[in-house]
């Protein structure tokens, strides 16, 4: 209770904290942009350095607010970006823009990495006694936690606070070491059911052996999560080796 007292204070001090990237793709000009992504879009238009008749495009402003730039800066391929707004998944705008300009349908992808420590993005805690924390390039942010036995009680979990609700791409991060076990049980809780992916840490995502290796970032599969911090990773140290606790990372599928 007082660990989840704590997370609620830090949601509620921080909050937004997620990280959130963008995947652009150009639209043709048909008068209207629409966004199909559950976790948003923003939506940019740009004018192109090449284009020489000094006027604005035709903005049919119906729903959103847009922001304009009528002091534009210029980014390294020479465009300008004129005016950009956020659009909800499934609304439909009306816009239309003249040869010279272009426009980005931009699906936000959120971004939340929980290392082996609290932060705003997450919580993590072990149970049992038998971890070891240690610092090490090859874990994610240069430290992780493992163990050496063969308790199953021992575990690891990893709570992300999730701001959107929607399907996320899963991944684990880990120092690959020949000590580790072939096959460790990270369990996924999300919304609706859980699945334990077995991972094996004696080699990296692309399949290198190695000893202190950093993993890169295993996938372990796509799943659905509701907002909040009801969905978490856990892994136990029921197999055969020495278990590493690095770092978890969820991605918008979009
Ligand atoms: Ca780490
Ligand atoms: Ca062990």
């Amino acid at each position: 209770m007082k660990k989840l007292l704590i997370l609620l204070t830090m949601m509620s001090l921080v909050l937004p904290v997620a990280m959130a990237s963008e995947a652009c793709i150009p639209q043709q000009n048909d008068y209207k942009v629409t966004c199909n992504s559950e976790f948003g879009c923003h939506v940019k238009i740009w004018y192109g350095s090449k284009y020489t008749v000094a006027t604005s495009p035709t903005l049919v402003k119906e729903k959103y607010t847009w922001s304009l730039r009528w002091n534009p800066t210029f980014i390294s391929h020479g465009s300008r970006l004129i005016a950009e707004w956020d659009m909800k998944n499934g609304d439909t705008e009306k816009v239309n823009w003249p040869a010279g300009y272009s426009l980005e349908m931009c699906a936000y992808v959120p971004t939340v990495i929980v290392n082996n420590v609290n932060s705003p993005e997450g919580l993590f805690e072990t149970s049992g006694i038998g971890w070891n924390y240690y610092e090490h390039s090859c874990g994610y942010n240069g430290d992780y936690y493992y163990e050496s036995n063969t308790d199953p009680t021992l575990k690891a979990k990893w709570t992300p606070i999730i701001e959107k609700a929607g399907y996320y791409d899963v991944y684990v991060h880990y120092c690959v070491h020949s000590a580790r076990p072939t096959a460790v049980p990270y369990k996924v809780v999300y919304d609706g059911g859980d699945t334990t992916v077995t991972v094996d840490q004696t080699i990296d995502s692309t399949g290198t052996l190695g000893d202190f290796l950093p993993s890169g970032w295993f996938k372990l599969g796509t799943y659905e999560f509701t907002k909040g911090v009801t969905g978490y990773v856990e892994l136990d140290t029921s197999s055969s080796g020495d278990t590493c606790a690095d770092a978890v990372k969820l991605v918008g599928a979009v």
